[in-house]
């Protein structure tokens, strides 16, 4: 899968992006991250990108003409329009749900903004989808994009291998994951819970559930609402259809 990411801050992005599991699934093949200066795209020889705003008030606001152009370069690349994110605390929130949904492009487009804002004559041009990442400002959206590449490549085929396997985790089925433990086997004093000593799978598997369900109703009950939940656990845990949690 490809991701292009078009900021004034290609280290930032590219800094980030190479260590650790998204990096190790590029190395392989899996990813093609690329980071776009928008600043290599002014027309300018002051490499200029932004400009005051129309009517006043404080700030910048980021230029349309080089983000276009940028935008342009990376579409004939494509050879198709391509799937454009605008990060703005003004979007819908990013969910599990839609990192899955995006998984399954072959090539996104992320436009990072930053000062005030981008002119939104080239926003209404390009971008296709509007994404925070939560309810709190931040100064650009590197960060948020950064956040969605890692989350969707998650779910790209053969990024995550048997030891970072994504089957049984958080949001799987609307429920928080169940805690772990590794050796030693007393620490500080605690040991282990039994069953997970007992090589009882059945036991464990039906422990780890119940442990899912407890945690998400005492941390997220919003998310219960929707959860997979049989007739069965439902009563047992006191999980009311609708109202749950409130
Ligand atoms: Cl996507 N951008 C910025 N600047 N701030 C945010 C955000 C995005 N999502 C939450 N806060």
């Amino acid at each position: 899968m490809n991701f292009y990411i078009l900021t004034l801050f290609p280290e930032m992005v590219r800094n980030a992006l190479n260590t650790s599991i998204i990096g190790k699934a590029s190395k392989k093949g899996y990813l093609n991250i690329e980071a776009v200066n928008i600043r290599d795209y002014t027309a300018d020889r002051h490499q200029k990108a932004d400009d005051y705003p129309y009517g006043g008030g404080a700030g910048m606001v980021m230029q349309a003409q080089p983000i276009y152009d940028a935008y342009c370069a990376l579409k004939e690349k494509i050879g198709y329009i391509p799937r454009t994110v605008y990060l703005t605390p003004q979007g819908p929130t990013f969910t599990q749900h839609m990192a899955k949904e995006m998984a399954q492009e072959d090539s996104i487009v992320f436009l990072c903004g930053h000062y005030e804002g981008v002119d939104e004559r080239v926003l209404e041009e390009i971008v296709t989808d509007y994404v925070s990442i939560g309810d709190y400002v931040l100064t650009g959206g590197e960060l948020p994009a950064m956040v969605m590449v890692d989350a969707i490549s998650r779910m790209v085929p053969g990024v995550l291998t048997n030891e970072t396997s994504g089957q049984s985790e958080s949001f799987e089925g609307n429920l928080l994951e169940y805690p772990q433990y590794t050796r030693p086997y007393q620490w500080n004093g605690k040991a282990v819970p039994e069953v997970l000593m007992s090589g009882d799978h059945r036991r464990i598997e039906m422990w780890r559930r119940e442990q899912s369900i407890l945690r998400t109703k005492k941390y997220r009950p919003d998310l219960l609402k929707t959860a997979e939940l049989t007739i069965k656990e439902k009563a047992l845990y006191q999980v009311n259809d609708e109202k749950s949690g409130e």
